[in-house]
């Protein structure tokens, strides 16, 4: 029997589980065999079909009007099951309703916007590493030290949270990716303290708790001006509050490892530090730090000849689709000389991270303090990465720094 193009095919269908911890400490062989079975595959384990080619991991974001985002973009689907929290105005929202608070975010995390804030960020940056040096010596827990503090250390105060409970965000971050996953273990681990992050992180979101010039206030101020509508604003802020640690903390993370494991490409930030912006794209590109999102077909939609029916669920592979030898050349290659730009690790399309720019600039302030101080690093022991259903997460990043003469 022939196959005609007109008659969509079977895909090819794997049983494995890209939630189970073998696949999450260590995803490439997964990505690679995902990449190689075919543009679209199926996993029975879920009932989903799974993409991890550029091309289609590409179309399927830019194409909002088929794969929407407001019945999750999680396994679970909104149609059928109770969402865990309400869901984000933004992440979890088609158009129209994902506009205005996706405007309004824009506009307040724009690069312009975030001038006001580069002095002190960069001042930050220095105290920090100047601190580490003389405090832990040349040895030390780069992720702990470095990647997990300096973000603590501007973006709530950016946000503009009270100081107390501040240790919350990072669970809860961790929760919230969890949450994208199936109802594994890494999900019942945290479900005894869903209601007491909750609470706190909603309570973090009110007016009254709000210093008066953060990315908070000027949320509550777009409302004020009808912008958004009152009822918006504490939702918008959660988004903050939700997105934004985790992942410029494993972002920071990404980077580090990144230059504790090439040692040329650090020489190469050094002698041109204006290569900073692209080396934390580039880290974000190599580790993806959030490897997966899923989309839901708002309609029977063929993809390379296989149907996806309406109401299906779509796991994008961003980390497997920013590997794609047919996009990237040596694409496991950690490398400063390439050009990064059209990776999918920021997502692409409507809901590409509204974030960007404070993650830049965080990476920006850490990168450039540490190149000025630190003429080398390097691994001191074996990292340890932390399990997380979406996040590609560290627990402990062991560096020795050599510095600078
Ligand atoms: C949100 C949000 C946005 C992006 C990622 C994310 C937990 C959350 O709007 O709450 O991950």
């Amino acid at each position: 029997m022939t196959e005609t193009a007109a008659v969509p095919a079977s895909p090819p269908i794997s049983d494995a589980d890209p939630f189970a911890p073998e696949h999450l400490a260590h995803p490439e062989p997964l990505h690679q065999h995902l990449r190689e079975a075919g543009p679209v595959v199926r996993l029975s384990r879920y009932d989903v079909h799974a993409l991890a080619r550029y091309q289609e991991v590409h179309a399927a974001l830019v194409d909002w009007q088929t794969f929407q985002s407001g019945a999750g973009v999680g396994l679970a689907n909104f149609r059928h099951e109770k969402p865990w929290r309400p869901p984000s105005l933004l992440l979890e929202a088609d158009p129209p309703h994902h506009d205005a608070p996706r405007r309004v975010l824009r506009d307040i995390l724009a690069p312009l916007a975030l001038r006001r804030l580069r002095e002190s960020w960069q001042t930050a940056a220095e105290e920090l590493v100047d601190t580490v040096l003389a405090d832990q010596g040349p040895e030390f827990d780069a992720f702990d030290a470095l990647a997990k503090a300096f973000p603590l250390r501007v973006f709530p105060d950016a946000v503009g949270i009270p100081p107390d409970g501040r240790e919350n965000l990072l669970p809860y971050g961790n929760m919230a990716f969890n949450a994208f996953g199936p109802r594994n273990d890494l999900v019942e681990a945290d479900a005894h303290w869903v209601g007491n992050l909750s609470v706190w992180v909603n309570a973090q979101c009110a007016r009254e708790a709000l210093s008066e010039d953060g990315f908070g206030a000027r949320i509550w101020a777009a409302a004020d001006r009808g912008d958004l509508t009152h009822g918006q604003a504490p939702l918008v802020v959660r988004s903050l509050l939700t997105a934004g640690v985790d992942t410029t903390v494993h972002g920071l993370a990404a980077a580090l490892y990144a230059f504790a494991t090439h040692p040329e490409e650090w020489q190469r930030l050094r002698a041109r530090p204006e290569l900073v912006r692209v080396a934390f794209d580039e880290a974000v590109r190599w580790q993806s730090p959030v490897q997966t999102f899923f989309r839901t077909a708002t309609r029977d939609v063929d993809i390379a000849g296989t149907r996806i029916p309406e109401g299906g669920k779509i796991l994008m592979f961003l980390g497997a689709a920013n590997h794609d030898p047919e996009r990237w050349s040596d694409p496991d290659r950690f490398d400063l000389t390439r050009d990064p730009s059209g990776h999918v690790g920021f997502g692409m399309g409507i809901h590409q991270c509204v974030g960007q720019h404070v993650a830049r600039l965080e990476a920006e302030s850490l990168l450039t303090a540490l190149a000025h101080r630190v003429d080398h690093l390097e691994l001191v022991g074996p990292p340890r990465r932390h399990l997380n259903n979406t996040l590609r997460s560290w627990a402990a990043l062991p560096v020795r720094v050599r510095p600078a003469g």
